[in-house]
């Protein structure tokens, strides 16, 4: 692969990067069994598959001494009282991190540990996130009227591990609330 260096322009407001490699698109149906509101869910998916969130990546060796790097999207919306939000995930190689910048919008990055600690930082324009080795991450979009767009960079080795969030999900949900977004127990925890 090219090793030269490059630089590529983040167009805001909206995020889209000017060039890319990879254009990833969740949508509603991928994310079965994470939205606490399971009718909700199902009523939604009834009638459109709607896009949650986006991302753009660009494309390197996912090997160690890499630094994988892209932009992702989240667009505003709920399902049920739920805030649109990301998969989430723990790296295959639980020791590596990962840095998020805030470059528009509001919202949370959702996190926990294996063993049990969790942490709910807020994400807004000029916010950066450092997520230690072993904490999975969801970033979940506040604003009902515009995209959490965040730029994220993380080892080439680290690889995604979807599965243990997809069988027992968060401890933590972020939902709207009388009070505005709150962050409570999830109850199917
Ligand atoms: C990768 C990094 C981000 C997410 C993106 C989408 O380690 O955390 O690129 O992939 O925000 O989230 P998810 O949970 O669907 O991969
Ligand atoms: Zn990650």
């Amino acid at each position: 692969m090219d090793s030269k260096p490059y630089t590529f322009d983040i167009k805001l407001p909206g995020g889209i990067p000017d060039h890319y490699d990879n254009h990833i698109e969740r949508r509603l149906s991928s994310m079965r069994g994470q939205f606490l509101d399971q009718k909700a869910y199902s009523e939604r998916l009834a009638r459109e598959d709607t896009l949650l969130y986006e991302v753009y990546e660009f494309k390197r060796p996912e090997i160690a001494g890499e630094l994988l790097h892209g932009i992702s999207i989240v667009h505003p919306g709920k399902v049920g009282n739920e805030y649109y939000m990301t998969k989430g995930h723990f790296h295959t190689v639980l020791e590596t991190a990962e840095v998020y910048y805030c470059l528009q919008g509001q919202g949370y990055m959702v996190m926990e540990t294996p063993e049990g600690e969790w942490s709910v930082e807020p994400l807004r324009p000029g916010s950066v996130l450092y997520v230690p080795p072993r904490w999975a991450h969801r970033s979940v979009n506040t604003a009902l009227d515009g995209d959490l767009v965040t730029f994220f960079i993380y080892p080439g080795d680290a690889g995604h591990d979807y599965g243990t969030i997809e069988s027992q999900g968060y401890r933590k949900l972020v939902m709207d609330t009388p009070a505005g977004a709150s962050i409570v127990d999830n109850p199917r925890w």
